[in-house]
């Protein structure tokens, strides 16, 4: 009974935004009864303070700690670090180890961290029969940040091969800096580089803003706050990005994979669906497909992945997030790029800062105070 509570209350609340485009039931809809997915989390290993993850080479899975060590997942828990990169992290702020990635086929692996002076900062290793070459490290791409909060600091490859990294605003609060709209600073944005087209990295020349002398090449979509999380959906190439709000609006942005770049999020003229401090909402502002308030569900989203698993069918196209100070693990219904439904999975995951999505698609959730539990059926 809870789960269905729970939901109902999501979907209310949803209901009062009456810019976004959602049925209320999908049970409602005709058709077959919606059955919502029953799922059970089965804690697979204990990390400290585990930040990020990633299906690394060989079908295992990689677990970064946010103090600067990384591990693989085996059956008895993790392994002993295959990078220990904590003399040159802190975790003061939301600093620390925040983000690791495999380019295709696991000839590279790239970290994303805080330096010492707070400076975001993209390295990159070759990977060879599955193990790290130190000795081919380098930095690919760093951006001083003013505050030690608003970091992002996720990093994936998307599926047209290249590395996509996002930033948040800077920090402090309301976006001092205005960097969310500026498209001339890295903040605020998601970026999408090449790094292995040029030394220390190439520019696709499809990217949007390639050739605008007032804004930076790198910047794939903008107008974000702290992106904490983002994906790409294994099964249709869509973007999905978990962006926290400042003090009202959680949202989740999509993007098709069809875009060609360019989306302006909103932020900070608009928190959510929402003009923020009287912002304008800007005339090209893509509205989140998702937003949810304060009120008893969480403060921070946390952005996971469309399910492409196997194990749980009734959970098949299911957009999975969660939210740091509520835990409670939630999926969006998807239609042609719409939001049908919300659903409480009814299972909490402690503190989440991030889902990891394995080689075989099935999902991780971590919880920054220390379990690493894998997505399952309900018993
Ligand atoms: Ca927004």
């Amino acid at each position: 009974m809870k789960v269905r509570t729970r939901s109902t209350a999501v979907i209310g609340s949803i209901c009062l935004v009456a810019s976004l485009a959602l049925t209320t039931a999908s049970a409602d809809e005709g058709a077959a009864p919606h059955k919502a997915a029953k799922v059970a989390l089965t804690k697979v290993a204990t990390a400290k303070n585990p930040s990020a993850g990633a299906a690394g080479p060989g079908g295992t899975v990689w677990i970064a700690e946010r103090a600067g060590t990384v591990r693989t997942l085996t059956g008895q828990g993790l392994s002993k670090p295959v990078l220990d990169i904590s003399a040159e992290t802190t975790t003061d702020g939301e600093r620390g180890l925040l983000g690791i990635a495999f380019d295709k086929d696991f000839k590279h692996f790239y970290i994303s961290f805080t330096n010492l002076e707070g400076t975001s900062t993209i390295d990159e290793f070759a990977v060879r029969k599955g193990k790290l070459q130190p000795d081919t490290r380098r930095t690919v791409l760093t951006q001083t940040q003013p505050y030690s909060n608003h970091n992002g600091g996720d990093i994936k490859f998307g599926p047209d091969g290249y590395l996509y990294i996002a930033f948040g605003d800077g920090g402090s609060g309301g976006d001092p800096h205005g960097n969310g709209q500026n498209l001339d600073t890295l903040l605020g944005k998601l970026l999408r580089i090449d790094p292995r087209g040029a030394k220390p990295y190439a520019i696709p020349a499809d990217n949007p803003f390639v050739g605008d002398p007032k804004a930076k090449d790198e910047i794939w979509s903008y107008g974000l706050r702290n992106p904490w999380r983002f994906s790409f959906d294994a099964g249709s190439g869509d973007v999905f990005i978990g962006d926290v709000g400042q003090s009202a609006w959680e949202e989740i942005d999509r993007a098709p994979a069809a875009s060609k770049g360019g989306e302006n999020y909103g932020w900070s003229q608009m928190e959510g669906t929402h003009p923020f401090r009287e912002g304008t909402e800007p005339a090209n502002h893509v509205p989140p497909v998702h937003e949810y308030d304060r009120n008893g569900l969480g403060c921070s989203v946390t952005g996971g992945f469309v399910y492409r698993g196997k194990a749980i069918p009734a959970l098949k196209g299911q957009y999975l997030f969660s939210d740091y100070c509520d835990g409670t693990v939630r999926a969006l219904e998807m239609k042609d790029g719409k939001v049908t439904g919300v659903n409480d999975l009814g299972v909490n995951g402690g503190e989440v800062v991030s889902f990891v999505q394995g080689g075989n698609r099935e999902l991780y959730v971590l919880d920054l105070g220390g379990a690493v539990s894998r997505i399952d059926p309900a018993a």
